[in-house]
């Protein structure tokens, strides 16, 4: 259904709408490159130097989206046939078409978690024992913050305990970091301290960081040559791909530190909805709001489009639940806006 536009919006829908900043557009006009195919593009190659230093890992690798980089991690650590243990709302799991299935050939096993996270008991449960009717555990993925748990902090205890499982059974550990920096943030560690309890690494620059493309996975060398291998079987072997690194480059040495004005807008978005008896509001760890709108009568799916009449613009995240993401391309008055928008649209319901 079209919905008339007002000519001024805010847009909450995710921290994938923040445009690149000046800054990055400079740096990629003068991005010096080379064919990224033969290794020889030197902002691509530091760009996933860079990355490997801020992670803790010997080596990264640039690839085009969260999702293909989940995907190649998926594909680099197991075989067709094994089974990956994953969270139910994972984004692995959830949002990315099936791909670990389709082309990894790998049964994905879900756990249900509380708030995105896992029981290390229920993960050891879920272990493969040999048997010649099971399927091999061949990987345990975590997703910090957790998105369809409104950017939920997965806790260091909870890592730690899952990285000894893996330890325990040679279970190697995927870490969907799409937002990992929002993680450390919000568990006041370093990003570092994060991915030590994981094998390997997915970290957006296209959310709150605000390139315009691209993903980074880290890990051993020797995996992210394999994984190099998988980028470039999956059409993902890009050549001057320079020009986009240096946005990456700044994303990473500028952007990261302001992630902690996302969080705090998150929690004045959250605090001014909460104040509003129909609406309930799932308190926020880090810059994703999630909103029931039960009370109000109206769906999910109504509630996107009415908002969007008013020129707010929210994602639907569930039959009753609408999600807000606080970006570095909203502020307090665009927050504000959306109080106002959704105070109206109840009062005209009432
Ligand atoms: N998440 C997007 C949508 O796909 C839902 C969003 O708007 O939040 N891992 C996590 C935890 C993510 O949230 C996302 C994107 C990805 C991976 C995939 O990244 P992209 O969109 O670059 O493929």
């Amino acid at each position: 259904m079209a919905t008339a536009m007002p000519n001024k919006r805010v847009d909450f829908r995710s921290d994938t709408v923040t445009r690149p900043t000046p800054e990055m557009r400079q740096a990629m006009y003068e991005a010096e490159v080379g064919d990224d195919v033969y290794g020889e593009d030197p902002t691509v190659n530091r760009l996933e130097e860079l990355a490997a230093h801020l992670l803790g890992k010997e080596a990264g690798l640039f690839v085009t989206s969260g999702t293909q980089g989940n995907l190649i991690a998926v594909l680099t650590h197991t075989f067709p046939g094994q089974e990956v243990i994953l969270e139910s709302e994972s984004h692995i799991f959830y949002y990315e078409v099936g791909g670990a299935a389709l082309i990894g050939g790998v049964q994905l096993r879900t756990i249900p978690g509380k708030r995105g996270a896992m029981e290390p008991a229920a993960v050891e449960a879920a272990i493969r024992p040999h048997d010649i009717h099971f399927p091999p555990t061949g990987l345990i993925c975590v997703e910090n913050t957790h998105n369809r748990a409104g950017g939920a902090v997965i806790p260091i205890s909870n890592m730690s305990a899952l990285a000894a499982i893996g330890k325990k059974y040679s279970v190697p550990l995927h870490l969907d970091g799409a937002r990992i920096f929002n993680a450390a943030y919000a568990l006041n560690t370093s990003a570092q301290e994060i991915a030590a309890y994981f094998d390997s690494v997915s970290c957006c620059l296209s959310k709150g960081l605000a390139a315009p493309v691209g993903s980074i996975i880290v890990g051993r060398k020797e995996w992210i040559e394999r994984a190099r291998k998988w980028r470039k079987r999956l059409g993902g072997g890009m050549r001057q791909a320079g020009v986009l690194a240096a946005a990456g480059i700044v994303a990473l040495e500028k952007m990261i530190d302001r992630l902690p004005e996302d969080h705090k807008l998150a929690k004045y978005l959250a605090a001014g909805l909460a104040e509003i008896p129909q609406l309930e509001v799932t308190p926020p760890d880090t810059n994703i709001v999630l909103v029931d709108v039960k009370q109000t009568r109206l769906t999910a799916s109504d509630m996107v489009y009415r908002l969007a009449d008013q020129g707010v613009l929210v994602t639907a995240f569930g039959p009753s639940t609408i999600r807000l993401v606080t970006h570095k391309d909203v502020d307090r008055g665009a927050a504000d806006w959306v109080l106002t928008a959704m105070k109206n649209i109840i009062a005209g319901e009432a």
